[in-house]
């Protein structure tokens, strides 16, 4: 039988006595106005057809159905709403089964969930990421999946986001079946279900839980949410499940969603979630081809080094370490086989992958090897002539399209591309530390960049799973020229009467997992102070310059490893040093400043706009080519909290609250 168009992304096919529901709304199948009015069209068109026995939902392509179209916040609502949608689903009168052929996720696994039964292929996977975007499921999440699952594990799921595979999703009790065939095992479930009294999920009573286990699993994601509000309120709801009726949890739910989805919080996680997606894209570079990139060179194994190889072994390439020494690439070996060793007991890595991973590694003391390359990442000491020389070097010995990328954090790599015969095929890659872990990549496009070469290595970072932003070549890229001028602000309002843990504790209070002093101790203080001493000379005399740092490093307080910094840390935890606040005072005295006192809001207002305002100047400079990028690189490089937007998204939204 031809197919059947209920609406411009849903079609329907009669195959066996059930009419199998196709939702195609790319790219992943959200569910827009015109595929909820389309469901509904089918549903009804079903319900009218003696000889259909039930109905069949799948998605077409590689996701089932990605979730409330997030594209529509926002916007006046279209009926129906997915909980009519929902609700037609659970009390229709024939059986209608779910056949999850990729991710169904938010509103998909509300769908899923409302069915009578759900298949899975075995690329099926289910989530409901709602918090991740500053809300709670809206159609029925927290009410029905603990009546599946029991209350402990939908806490988990919905409290986290977490995404599950279809293995685990069977055995939650979230799906019933995976096969490979899902379609047929899906055609074949309505069948069976058909005459049977229908399982409706929100007629099931909640499985009892271990109140030990709900505490923990609400503890764990409590713990995790940062200032947060969406985590408590989808565990809130979720518990409530145990003792309300369906109808009054799903009006709670509604109304909660309603309230979060309206909310700054929100607004703020969905313009992360979009800044995320447009991140790394260039326009002009929309119809250049990317260079092949199988074999990587990494130059200087350390800890940078080493963390690079392991998210190139991890993401399928094969790659060529080099030391100057053989000791030192055994070393370079050891170091990357223990991070590798490390995430296998974390179980963040099967053991195979991790074999797998060392049989594509060499670290050798041979540069030469480097001729296979396609892509050299050199990750040695932050030093000018040390990098220039070293690139000279590789001029002669990599193949003549492979790409050199620098790692450097502060130096100019325009120079060091200068120094090249070939500046074109030199790009900087600035990951951070861990290079593993951390999802954050600035790409420096140089100001002789190929094309190809920087979209190469874009599709590199992406390939690594990394979250690369495109920047200029300024001081310190995006991120350490913010950080600058953040941490220059706090030490001016230091100097004008607030104490660093007053800083940090604002700061904390605010979401960022750590304030900026004990950031600074985290890092060691004799980098910055280094750097401070070469630029002495060139700095603007006129310019407010605050010494307290430099005062603190010539006492030997160069932060945590030092056991001193602007905080004691000789009991093991962060104190505040009453050494450290005469040390303050005398400098405040020897200026004349009469200090003051600053509230909390005061403090973080005042970074902020420290923040913002170097943004704009990033931004004015071409620099970094969007302000959510900007956002970006903070949330993910400097713990910023991803649920306030990023400082530009701040200064963005209170400018537009001002009347
Ligand atoms: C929800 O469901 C609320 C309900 O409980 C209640 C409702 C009443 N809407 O990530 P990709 C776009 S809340 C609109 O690169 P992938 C995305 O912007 C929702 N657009 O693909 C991008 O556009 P562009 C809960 C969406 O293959 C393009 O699709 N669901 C949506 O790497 C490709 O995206 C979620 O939070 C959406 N829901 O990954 C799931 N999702 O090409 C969010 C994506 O213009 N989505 N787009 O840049 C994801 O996690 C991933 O997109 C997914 C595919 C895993 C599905």
């Amino acid at each position: 039988m031809s197919a059947m168009r209920f609406s411009e992304s849903v079609t329907g096919t009669i195959l066996d006595g059930v009419l199998v529901v196709t939702i195609d709304n790319p790219p992943v199948n959200a569910i827009s106005a015109h595929v909820r009015q389309g469901l509904v069209e089918a549903l009804d068109h079903a319900a009218a057809l003696g000889m259909v026995v039930g109905v069949v939902i799948t998605g077409a392509g590689r996701t089932f159905v990605g979730g409330a179209d997030i594209k529509e916040f926002g916007k006046p609502p279209v009926e129906p709403t997915l909980p009519e949608v929902i609700e037609r689903i659970e009390s229709y009168g024939k059986p209608v089964v779910a056949a999850a052929n990729g991710a169904a996720l938010g509103g998909g696994s509300e769908i899923a969930l409302a069915c009578h039964g759900r298949v899975a292929s075995d690329k099926g996977n289910f989530g409901m990421p709602e918090v991740k975007l500053g809300i709670v499921p809206g159609a029925g999440g927290t009410q029905r999946l603990p009546r599946l699952i029991g209350i402990a594990a939908a806490i988990d799921l919905i409290g986290s986001g977490r995404t599950v595979k279809a293995t685990e999703a069977i055995a939650l009790g979230l799906v019933d079946s995976v096969e490979s065939d899902h379609l047929d095992a899906a055609l074949s479930l309505v069948h069976d279900l058909a005459g049977e009294p229908l399982r409706r999920t929100g007629m099931l009573e909640v499985p009892v839980s271990e109140p030990a286990d709900v505490d923990a699993a609400s503890k764990k994601v409590l713990s995790r949410a940062r200032g947060q509000t969406a985590p408590a309120e989808a565990v809130r709801l979720v518990k409530a499940a145990a003792h309300v009726e369906l109808k009054q949890g799903l009006a709670d739910e509604r109304a909660t969603f309603v309230r979060l989805r309206d909310s700054v919080e929100s607004a703020a996680l969905r313009h992360v979630f979009f800044a995320e997606r447009l991140a790394g894209k260039v326009e002009k570079l929309d119809n250049v081809t990317p260079r092949k990139i199988e074999i990587v060179g990494i130059v200087g194994t350390g800890l940078m080094g080493a963390g690079i190889a392991v998210a190139a072994l991890t993401s399928g390439h094969r790659v060529i370490g080099v030391e100057q020494t053989a000791e030192a690439a055994k070393k370079g070996r050891e170091r990357i086989a223990g991070i590798l060793d490390k995430s296998v007991q974390a179980g963040r890595l099967a053991a195979t992958v991790r074999d797998e991973c060392l049989a594509r590694l060499a670290v050798t003391a041979d540069a030469g090897e480097l001729a296979a390359a396609d892509l050299v990442i050199e990750a040695v000491f932050d030093d000018l002539p040390v990098k220039t020389e070293l690139f000279q070097r590789l001029d002669g010995i990599v193949r003549s399209d492979a790409i050199l990328a620098t790692n450097t954090s502060y130096l100019n790599p325009d120079d060091i591309a200068a120094a090249t015969a070939h500046p074109e095929r030199v790009v900087g890659l600035h990951f951070f530390s861990p290079a593993n872990i951390m999802r954050l990549v600035e790409v420096v496009a140089c100001k002789v960049t190929a094309p190809d070469v920087l979209a190469s290595v874009l599709a590199f970072a992406k390939k690594l799973g990394k979250l690369p932003v495109v920047c200029g070549v300024t001081e310190g890229f995006i991120g350490n020229r913010i950080f600058s001028a953040y941490r220059r602000e706090a030490e001016f309002m230091v100097e004008d009467g607030a104490a660093p843990h007053e800083i940090d504790a604002a700061l904390e209070a605010y979401g960022f997992p750590m304030g900026i002093f004990a950031v600074y101790d985290m890092a060691g203080l004799e980098i910055a102070w280094a750097r401070r001493k070469r630029q002495a000379a060139t700095r603007d005399p006129k310019a407010r310059y605050v010494e307290i740092a430099d005062r603190l490093c010539e006492t030997g307080r160069f932060g945590r490893k030092s056991g001193r910094g602007w905080y004691d840390y000789s009991s093991g935890e962060r104190a505040a040093d009453p050494e450290v606040t005469a040390l303050i005072e005398a400098v405040r005295a020897a200026k004349n400043i009469e200090p003051r006192s600053f509230t909390p809001e005061e403090i973080v207002e005042r970074l902020l706009k420290a923040m913002a305002d170097e943004g704009a100047a990033l931004l004015a400079e071409g620099i970094a080519a969007r302000s959510s990028d900007i956002d970006l690189v903070m949330i993910n490089g400097y713990g910023f909290p991803a649920h306030k937007g990023g400082p530009m998204f701040v200064a963005e939204t209170q400018k537009d609250a001002k009347p």
